[in-house]
């Protein structure tokens, strides 16, 4: 999964992916240009399942933040790679300023979180109905002037780009109206910011992260819609905070009344806004996390792990999580007639074990 961090200048993009690559990944930030890094997602049922089976290897769920350049600067358009990893992301995070400081300009001269996010908004809608409109531009002379199939094809696109400029044009982003999964497929390849699940991430000052939770909802309440979620965290402290070793980051949260993990509070809201489920197969070899989108099968769970796998499907035996680490093994919670025998129709419940019966 690829993540885009955007915003205005100085908002704290970079402090950030700092923040959120502590400890985890791998990265190289310096600061203007684009920084791409990996963030493995720490998830304590992996660590346990991983220990019950004994396993050699153990590999959480990975995700690829991309620190990008200012865009929009001066009205202009992304360009180059940076333009490239925007395209490609499967979600925005969008780093709004709050925090206040007298030795970093806003851009805007004043800080207002509410005008900012509005902004950019609007940024994003103009560069999507660029995109719309060249593409219509082509589509249209098409329909006009092609026969039979690419023809058809061709008014088929133009109707589904209308309606994502009506949105635009409405100047709603239509990340929340397009519902239809083969809509969002076809539309995919547009690159369209519009069009990708939202995270606003409200970056607060020190003083105020006793008040997180607080402001979190307040602007959940204005922001907050479908595939458009909100979170707050001070970047800065948590960048901070992550170079010191365990003991003393504890001791300063305790200090400054910041609650514990708040950057996977942050992973946890991306999962939730994605609708993502994560399952587990618990092998020896490796045991390991997965993610999927909710509602997904148990056949298409087995897609993700292997094509082949998905080709020969059987059957699968699955258990939740805690089950299986109560019961102490496969063999235990077997016996006891709790390791369920599923066909390729089941729906993946979060936390599941999964090992798939196949044959090729
Ligand atoms: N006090 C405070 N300062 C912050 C916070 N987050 C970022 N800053 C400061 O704001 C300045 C800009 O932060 P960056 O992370 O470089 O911002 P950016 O969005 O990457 O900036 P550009 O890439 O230059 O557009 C730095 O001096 C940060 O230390 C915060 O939560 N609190
Ligand atoms: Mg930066």
């Amino acid at each position: 999964m690829d993540l885009a961090i955007v915003g205005l200048p100085f908002s704290g993009k970079t402090t950030v992916f700092k923040a959120l690559m502590a400890g985890h990944g791998s990265a190289s930030a310096d600061g203007r240009g684009e920084a791409i890094g990996a963030v493995k997602i720490p998830d304590e049922r992996l660590q346990k399942l991983g220990k019950l089976v004994g396993a050699k290897k153990i590999t959480p769920v990975e995700v690829v933040l991309h620190d990008l350049p200012t865009l929009f600067e001066r009205g202009a358009a992304p360009s180059g790679s940076a333009a490239e990893a925007l395209a490609r992301a499967d979600a925005l995070i969008h780093v709004v300023r709050v925090f206040e400081r007298d030795d970093v300009a806003h851009p805007a001269g004043s800080i207002d979180a509410d005008r900012d996010i509005g902004a950019f908004d609007a940024e994003m809608l103009l560069h999507d109905l660029g995109i719309v409109d060249r593409r219509l531009g082509k589509v249209d002379t098409t329909a006009r002037t092609a026969k039979g199939a690419e023809r058809d094809a061709a008014r088929r696109e133009s109707e589904m780009l209308k309606r994502v400029k009506k949105h635009l044009d409405a100047e709603t982003p239509p990340r929340d109206l397009i519902t239809d999964e083969a809509e969002i497929k076809a539309l995919a390849n547009f690159g369209l910011l519009t069009l990708k699940p939202l995270l606003a991430l409200v970056n607060i000052g020190e003083s105020a992260v006793a008040e997180r939770d607080a402001i979190e909802a307040n602007f959940r309440e204005r922001h907050a819609r479908t595939r458009t979620s909100v979170t707050a965290l001070c970047a800065r402290l948590e960048a901070e905070l992550a170079e010191l070793s365990p003991e003393e980051a504890k001791e300063f949260r305790v200090e400054m009344g910041a609650g514990e993990g708040a950057t996977d509070h942050v992973l946890e809201a991306l999962r939730e806004m994605l609708g993502l489920v994560t399952f587990f197969t618990a092998g020896e070899k490796d045991t390991r996390a997965w993610t999927i989108p909710n509602g997904a099968t148990v056949l298409q769970a087995a897609g993700r792990i292997h094509t082949d796998i998905e080709r020969g499907f059987i059957r699968a035996e699955v258990i939740a999580w805690d089950k299986l680490l109560e019961f102490g093994s496969h063999n235990e919670a077997k016996k006891a007639g709790q390791l369920r025998q599923e066909g390729r129709t089941y729906v993946v419940q979060e936390g599941d074990v999964i090992n798939v019966l196949f044959n090729v």
